[in-house]
């Protein structure tokens, strides 16, 4: 994998029933984040995985914690979140009343701040929130469920905004979360995205250990990096 590119393991894609023995797994393959999917049902018709889950697991792993808030109250949750000791944050400009504030809150408290973007929300809701941000959340399906097709929009949206960034002169990560599949991978990586959300489609995929899978996604973000030297 080129530097700089990271793994998110989407903790929602691992057995529920085992957690605890998933993320030691996950430390061994040799994950740089947990992803974690906080959703209310509401903004998001599902609710995979609870607060309380994530400050029990929080005491039981020193890996950094990704999580994306998927929710209509965002304060309410990031109120939540910070004393548990998480260090990533994304919140939806869809959901956020306050945008800037919740940014500013997060940042505050020592965490980095990210700002999540459904796949037909317009890259121009970031104008006035670039420099309140540590990193952009590019969602390549609709939020809610494991297992979708890639969104077709979501190719140009990642060139987009790193044009975008690259242009106003921020450098800010993009993460992109869905159907991050091997196929996808490369293209991902070659048009701008420097975290990978692994799910059902590469890092948990049947077939395969996570070891294996592990090593296949970091060959596949080896692939199209041709021009990250210029971002
Ligand atoms: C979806 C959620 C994601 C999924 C991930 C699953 O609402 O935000 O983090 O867990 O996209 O990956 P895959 O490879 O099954 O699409
Ligand atoms: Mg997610």
């Amino acid at each position: 994998m080129q530097p700089g590119v990271r793994v998110s393991p989407s903790l929602m894609c691992a057995d529920l029933c085992r957690l605890e023995d998933e993320v030691r797994r996950l430390e061994e393959v040799g994950a740089d984040f947990l992803h974690f999917d906080l959703m209310d049902a509401h903004f998001t018709p599902n609710m995979p995985l609870g607060l309380e889950m994530i400050r029990r697991l929080r005491a039981r792993t020193e890996l950094e914690f990704d999580i994306h808030l998927m929710v209509q109250n965002n304060d309410l949750f990031v109120e939540w979140l910070l004393p548990i000791g998480v260090q990533m944050i994304s919140v939806h400009a869809e959901s956020a009343l306050h945008l800037d504030r919740t940014l500013d809150a997060i940042r505050s408290a020592g965490v980095m701040a990210g700002v999540a973007l459904n796949p037909a929300t317009p890259l121009s809701a970031l104008e006035y929130a670039l420099e309140r941000m540590d990193f952009l959340m590019l969602m390549t399906v609709n939020p809610g469920f494991a297992g979708q097709v890639i969104v077709p929009s979501a190719w140009r949206k990642i060139e987009d905004a790193r044009r975008m960034l690259r242009d106003r002169g921020f450098v800010v990560p993009i993460e992109v979360d869905g159907n991050v599949s091997f196929a996808n991978i490369p293209r991902m990586v070659a048009a701008g995205a420097d975290i990978l959300v692994a799910g059902s489609s590469s890092l948990f995929a049947p077939g395969a250990t996570l070891k294996e899978n592990m090593v296949r996604l970091r060959e596949a973000a080896g692939d199209g990096m041709s021009d990250r030297c210029s971002r």
